[in-house]
């Protein structure tokens, strides 16, 4: 059977669903073509001079990987002449890009994780690239975009995804209709379509979580995170696995996959630290992947895609995958 390639998905989708107006699809083919080049770029690693780190740090105080740097300039370069969008974020960027006056502004913003769990990049683990879609207001005087027009609430995405460049480099995306999985044929430089209308699998016995910032937890992800832990001689009565990758693309496309719960807590030691996680280019476009596959995602209270933001780079709890597990904690939360 000759599958789809993510152009043909795409038409289809134009065509079918109505939805996916012509520029939101030349920007996933843009941030597609994008993610390829990364691709290529990752695999060279020590050989490629992309390895190792800069003395720079970026807007969260992280040193920045080279491949930080060269993923956010490919994103950037290949989003800006198309006349798709009107501004772009990055994490790696204080403050948002202006689609430069010499090129024609449409209707979209893009945000971006360029290089999502760059860690790993220097011992050959996997890494992901994240992106967000959201709709650029109406600016009445044509006037440029502004930061605040960024700190729209994760349910007004129009598309989210992802890439994950391990032993395959896949690329996972939706745009309000399901959620559709594409491997890289290296060989011809296409994405191949290898999954589609993805749903979570339930009943999964596995949590991601990285168990050293335990003393930072509060006692609802304490008591959850033990009673999995005690397995079957504990009140659940059945063992469970762990796995943490310190990627969370890699740890989301596991659980999209096989199912499980992934969480990053906010600290709740240190007031005014609320968790790791970004809100706009990793909670927001992550949530939207699990609830379109019938998953959920939560910052242990509220809804992630909820959240109406306050700032661009600002950080969440994130706790995702399984709506039974993600429905345990929330509740236990709320008690
Ligand atoms: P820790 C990578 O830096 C990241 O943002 C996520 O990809 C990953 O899940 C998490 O941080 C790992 O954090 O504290 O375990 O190193």
């Amino acid at each position: 059977m000759k599958r789809k390639t993510l152009t043909q998905f795409l038409i289809e989708q134009q065509r079918e669903a109505g939805t996916l107006q012509p520029q939101l699809r030349l920007l996933i083919e843009v941030v597609a073509r994008s993610c390829k080049a990364i691709s290529h770029a990752i695999g060279k690693g020590a050989l490629g001079g992309v390895l190792g780190s800069l003395e720079s740090e970026n807007v969260q105080g992280e040193v920045q990987k080279k491949l930080d740097v060269i993923a956010n300039e490919m994103l950037l370069e290949a989003n800006e002449w198309g006349g798709h969008l009107a501004a772009m974020a990055s994490e790696e960027m204080e403050t948002i890009h202006l689609v430069p006056n010499r090129y024609p502004k449409g209707e979209y913003l893009l945000l971006f994780d360029p290089i999502d769990g760059s860690s790993n990049i220097d011992v050959d683990l996997s890494v992901g690239t994240i992106f967000s879609v959201l709709r650029a207001a109406e600016t009445a005087s044509g006037a440029d975009v502004s930061e605040q027009d960024f700190l729209q609430a994760g349910q007004t995405q129009v598309a989210a995804g992802y890439a994950v460049y391990g032993p395959q480099t896949i690329l996972v995306l939706t745009v309000g209709a399901g959620v559709h999985e594409f491997t890289l044929d290296r060989e011809i430089g296409s994405w191949v379509m290898t999954d589609t209308n993805i749903r979570m699998p339930g009943g999964k016995r596995e949590f991601a979580i990285n168990t050293s910032n335990a003393r930072q937890w509060s006692p609802e992800v304490t008591r959850f995170i033990d009673e999995r832990i005690a397995g079957k001689d504990g009140p659940i009565g059945t063992d469970y696995n762990m796995r943490w990758t310190g990627s969370m693309v890699a740890d989301a496309h596991r659980i999209l996959k096989r199912g499980g719960v992934f969480l990053y807590p906010r600290d709740v030691r240190q007031p005014g630290k609320v968790g790791k996680l970004r809100l706009m280019y990793e909670g927001n476009p992550m949530a939207m992947l699990m609830e379109q596959a019938g998953g959920a995602a939560t910052d242990g209270e509220q809804r992630i895609l909820s959240i109406e933001p306050s700032s661009l780079h600002q950080r969440i709890g994130l706790i995702m995958g399984d709506p039974a597990e993600v429905e345990a904690i929330t509740t236990a939360y709320r008690e």
